[in-house]
């Protein structure tokens, strides 16, 4: 009950103890992350789409600007969508273009052991140590992918590093009146308008391509900042699936 969660888990990522000093992540793959979902985390919203892109730190460590947005030429992709179980907001449906319709009669299955394992063989493929990089992802896609794998009594290895552009990029991007809304960070760095906003792939290429523009920086950040998968408290905790 409700003892496993407090004994396991740290209620709020701002309950954590501050580590002065953790040992500096010389992460070699960095792997951008993006989540659809039927709602926002007080509607403990279930996954409905998944996107990853992983990007070894080679093809990261030159900065592109100013010129056209220019995604590198190797990365490794992975793109789900899941049957979430559960209705879709309106607004979540509005935006994503997901409903529960449209994903059963495409036949998709919920998130399962199957996903798991695809997901799990993903990044065992990449180079190590990896860091998963999302924007918000300390207050959304990290804590609802941990309870979707908690679901189905799985987890990602504790050290795996977690990068949050949002804070990161409030620190290294200061302009007066600035948004760091995504879409926002890509217009300040482009000047022009992201595509397939609120697919989770066209998320994640808008977020890469953000990283790029200030990639060095957001590296560094990371080896500093970084947070481990193992202190990211998920989002909520439901009974385990019984499949
Ligand atoms: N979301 C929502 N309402 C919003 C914004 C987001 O319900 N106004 C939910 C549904 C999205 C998920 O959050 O699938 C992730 O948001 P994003 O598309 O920005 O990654
Ligand atoms: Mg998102
Ligand atoms: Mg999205």
């Amino acid at each position: 009950g409700g003892d496993i969660f407090t004994h396991d888990f740290p209620k709020t990522t701002q309950q954590l103890p501050h580590l002065g000093c953790a040992p500096l992540q010389d992460f070699q793959t960095f792997v951008f992350l993006d989540l659809e979902t039927t709602g926002l985390p007080h509607d403990q919203p279930r996954l409905a789409e998944l996107c990853l892109f992983a990007v070894h730190r080679r093809s990261l460590q030159c900065s592109l600007l100013p010129g056209t947005p220019q995604l590198p030429r190797i990365i490794d992709k992975l793109t789900l969508c899941v049957d979430p179980q559960k209705p879709f907001t309106l607004e979540a449906e509005r935006i994503t273009g997901l409903s529960n319709r449209n994903l059963e009669e495409n036949c998709k299955a919920d998130f399962n052991r199957g996903v798991v394992d695809i997901l799990k063989g993903f990044l065992q493929r990449q180079m190590g140590p990896i860091c998963l990089v999302a924007h918000n992802g300390l207050g959304f896609d990290f804590p609802l992918l941990r309870a979707e794998l908690w679901r189905v009594d799985t987890d990602l290895p504790p050290s795996t590093g977690c990068l949050d552009t949002l804070p990161a990029l409030k620190e290294l991007e200061r302009s007066p009146g600035m948004s760091y809304q995504l879409g926002a960070l890509f217009r300040h760095f482009y000047g022009r308008e992201p595509v397939r906003a609120h697919s989770a792939e066209g998320d994640v290429v808008t977020l890469l391509l953000v990283f790029l523009a200030k990639a060095p920086e957001l590296m560094t950040w990371a080896a500093r900042n970084a947070r481990s998968w193992g202190e990211i408290p998920p989002m909520y905790l439901r009974s385990r699936s019984r499949n």
